[in-house]
């Protein structure tokens, strides 16, 4: 503890000498601080800016898939469904169809039988249920078991691209760097198996602008769907596949 903190205080010392830091400057960054806490915005702050660096260190020894970080909207525990399934959705939900399909293996090859993934993502007006006013509890949430075969297949909608709140602190600081506050329209699964390390990951739509700008710096290339259109004409399909590695030892 003495270290990383000794560490982290020593970044910061050097940051002010080296800017020569004013007391009005450092007042604004108290206040700042201050404010974080009283918007109830340090899980927003520090998944956006710090998380996915704690995701690189580590996943980095993994064989399987890719994964990438929780953000700040995770809830566990959501209804459990048998795939395949349809996810907890309005009866007039807007967006377009997607469903969403693959398998769930091991490094090795063998499939995960006993595998669940969960599914949590924004509604097509970027709001995540639990954390938006109005929305059912476990809207656009769920956890499917896959079949004998590892498959799972969910159907849902396609989520819009996402703003981080803009009212708050968060918003505050990147108004005044004149950075901006969009993450691409995301998808966000856990994929659990026995014996196998979680998989936490994010997955991506092509040609959405942000997936090379995104503010919480969370996109991967293997993370970017290859959505097809459906056969009957509604909506779109997406096979996409997940490989855990075995816990070690
Ligand atoms: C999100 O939906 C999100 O996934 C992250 C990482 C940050 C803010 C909002
Ligand atoms: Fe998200």
């Amino acid at each position: 503890m003495s270290q990383l903190a000794t560490e982290v205080l020593e970044a910061i010392h050097e940051v002010i000498r080296k800017h020569h830091v004013t007391y009005a400057e450092y007042d604004a960054l108290k206040k700042w601080l201050i404010q974080v806490g009283e918007d109830g915005e340090w899980p927003l702050f520090l998944d956006v800016w710090v998380e996915h660096v704690v995701e690189d260190v580590n996943t980095a020894h993994r064989k399987g898939n890719k994964g990438t970080i929780e953000g700040p909207y995770y809830v566990p525990d959501s209804p459990v469904q048998q795939s395949p399934a349809k996810i907890d959705q309005r009866d007039d939900e807007k967006g377009e169809p997607l469903q969403f399909q693959g398998q769930v293996r091991s490094v090795d090859g063998s499939v995960l039988k006993d595998a669940k993934v969960e599914l949590w993502h924004a509604d097509a007006d970027g709001y995540y249920s639990q954390y938006a006013p109005g929305l059912p509890e476990w809207n656009l949430r769920g956890t499917f078991e896959v079949d004998d075969e590892g498959r799972y297949q969910i159907g849902t909608v396609l989520p819009a691209p996402y703003q981080i709140p803009t009212d708050g602190a968060c918003g505050k600081l990147i108004a005044a760097a004149d950075w901006h506050a969009w993450r691409p329209a995301h998808l966000h699964v856990k994929v659990s198996a026995p014996d196998h390390e979680l998989l936490t990951a994010q997955l991506y739509f092509p040609g959405d602008p942000h997936n090379d700008d995104d503010i919480a710096s969370a996109v991967k290339p293997e993370l970017v769907l290859d959505p097809k259109d459906a056969s009957d004409g509604a909506g779109k399909v997406v096979d996409y596949d997940f490989v855990l590695d075995p816990v070690a030892g």
